[in-house]
């Protein structure tokens, strides 16, 4: 089968985004049934739903699973829900800052992520890897390219499984912090993130006709 994973570039002042690590370190392996596709999208809310649908017409995946930091969280955050709003307090990459601004003015208010969620967080807490149930993804560009991830397989009436999985800081992040935050060694995210491509290449039911 064929899953894409995306990762973010740098943002907020960081010299890194763990998600692009995790993407990077992912592509320069090999997984059994998996083909695996990687993008990494710009924080830019011009150009990353671009980007994402560019991504998904090149892969024309059977799986996608987008990645992103969140400083704040603890442990992987499997996203539940994707929201209809941006409304974020710092600028993104490009300078531009947005306060209650729809993403799709023809859209419902959210979507909710059509991966196994359940399954996944199972898998990854048996592979004693820290990892949670999130509700929402927030309102910055993850939400953003989640939201616009199940907007088109929506539209599109595709039946591919989507979502988004927030990841913590590296430690390498948290200690150039002046306040104490949570942090995840790169191995660990790495552990966790196969369990779920395996999960998909378990779970997922491939669609021959599903064309993105
Ligand atoms: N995290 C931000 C955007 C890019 C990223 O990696 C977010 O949580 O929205």
């Amino acid at each position: 089968m064929k899953v894409l994973v995306t990762g973010f570039e740098p943002f907020g002042g960081q010299p890194v985004n763990p998600s692009e690590c995790v993407v990077g370190a992912l592509a320069a392996q090999s997984f059994e049934g998996i083909t695996l596709y990687t993008s990494i999208l710009p924080v830019d809310h011009a150009r990353a739903p671009a980007a994402l649908l560019e991504a998904l017409q090149a892969a024309q995946p059977n799986a996608v699973l987008c990645l992103g930091e969140s400083g704040r969280r603890m442990r992987l955050s499997i996203e539940r829900v994707a929201i209809n709003l941006l409304d974020y307090p710092i600028a993104d990459n490009a300078g531009q800052q947005f306060n209650d601004l729809m993403i799709a003015t023809d859209g419902p208010a959210a979507y909710f992520t059509t991966l196994p969620v359940r399954a996944l967080l199972d898998a990854v807490h048996a592979a004693n890897v820290p990892v949670e149930l999130s509700l929402s993804a927030g309102a910055f560009l993850c939400n953003q390219v989640m939201y616009t991830l199940l907007h088109h397989i929506a539209t599109q009436q595709l039946h591919i499984p989507a979502g988004f999985t927030h990841l913590p800081f590296l430690p390498e992040q948290a200690a150039r912090e002046s306040m104490p935050v949570p942090s995840m060694s790169l191995h660990t995210m790495l552990e966790g993130i196969e369990t779920m491509l395996y999960v998909l290449a378990r779970d997922v039911s491939i669609s021959p006709e599903a064309h993105v």
